[in-house]
């Protein structure tokens, strides 16, 4: 009887954990933001993202739906373009792309104030290393910076970054900035994080924009113990029920002494 109620109560405690899912986003924005929504100054024009025009005290996002909802992303490849300008002009304030809780609103070039956060910094607000600067954040905190030059005169210029358990890589044109295995020990995924494209302006300017965002996720299932039905509930306690009476009528047949010896 002891074995079948821990059989039962192992049954119901087995977890959905181990299952793989992939998540996936892929616009070249031709057609509409799919799956995905404009925030802020941010609009689809001419077949690109253009997070801010190039106007002072501007925002705005592409904020990409939950690609794995319920699940935990352990590892994703995203690539994309960005694109600054005008050219000759000094450029403020900056675009970030951010794997973490999505904004309220919109996100500007500092991108989620928790999660991984790749930040394109224009304009010196005091940053170290001075901007013009690629800056990689976990949880807020600088992880990794190189100083580059991020006027592209308005071309598309491709960026890459990947993340698993070794940490993030991440490539800007080619080699000219990359980074690996950047240390994220500070960041533990969970549920629900989004992937989010942010810019602003302010009292600088610049236009600010993204193309040909590819995301591909892997993930797995939270660990969920499943809550018993009424028929499990009834079957547990009739369980419960029966090993007690098994067990006090196993030890009155095996304790016939003690009426004997009062009887005596
Ligand atoms: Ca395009
Ligand atoms: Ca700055």
């Amino acid at each position: 009887m002891q074995t079948r109620i821990l059989a039962i109560a192992a049954a119901l405690a087995v977890g959905t954990s181990g299952a793989c899912y992939a998540g996936a986003y892929n616009n070249d924005f031709s057609a509409g933001v799919g799956a995905a929504s404009l925030r802020g100054t941010a609009v689809l024009d001419s077949g690109s993202i253009r997070l801010t025009p190039n106007v002072t005290s501007q925002q705005g996002s592409l904020v990409i739906n939950d690609l794995d909802p319920g699940s935990i992303v352990q590892s994703f490849d995203a690539s994309f373009t960005l694109a600054t300008g005008p050219a000759g002009s000094t450029l403020a304030d900056g675009v970030s792309f951010s794997f973490g809780p999505a904004p309220a609103d919109t996100y500007g070039e500092s991108g989620a104030s928790s999660g991984l956060v790749v930040t394109f910094d224009l304009w010196d607000n005091g940053e170290s290393p001075t901007p013009p600067v690629i800056r990689v954040l976990v949880n807020g905190v600088q992880v990794a910076a190189t100083q580059v030059a991020l006027n592209t005169g308005g071309s598309f210029l491709p960026v890459t970054v990947h993340y698993d358990a070794a940490g993030l890589d991440f490539d800007f044109n080619s080699g000219a900035v990359s980074f690996s295995n950047v240390n994220t020990a500070g960041f533990a995924p969970g549920a629900g994080l989004r992937f989010t494209f942010g810019a602003r302006t302010g009292d600088g300017t610049a236009e600010q924009r993204i193309d040909d965002v590819s995301i591909v996720t892997s993930a797995t299932a939270l660990k969920t113990t499943p809550v018993p039905t009424l028929t499990q509930w009834g079957m547990i306690v009739a369980a419960t029920l029966l090993a007690g009476l098994g067990a006090h009528a196993l030890r009155r047949r095996r304790s016939p002494g003690i009426g004997a010896s009062r009887l005596g």
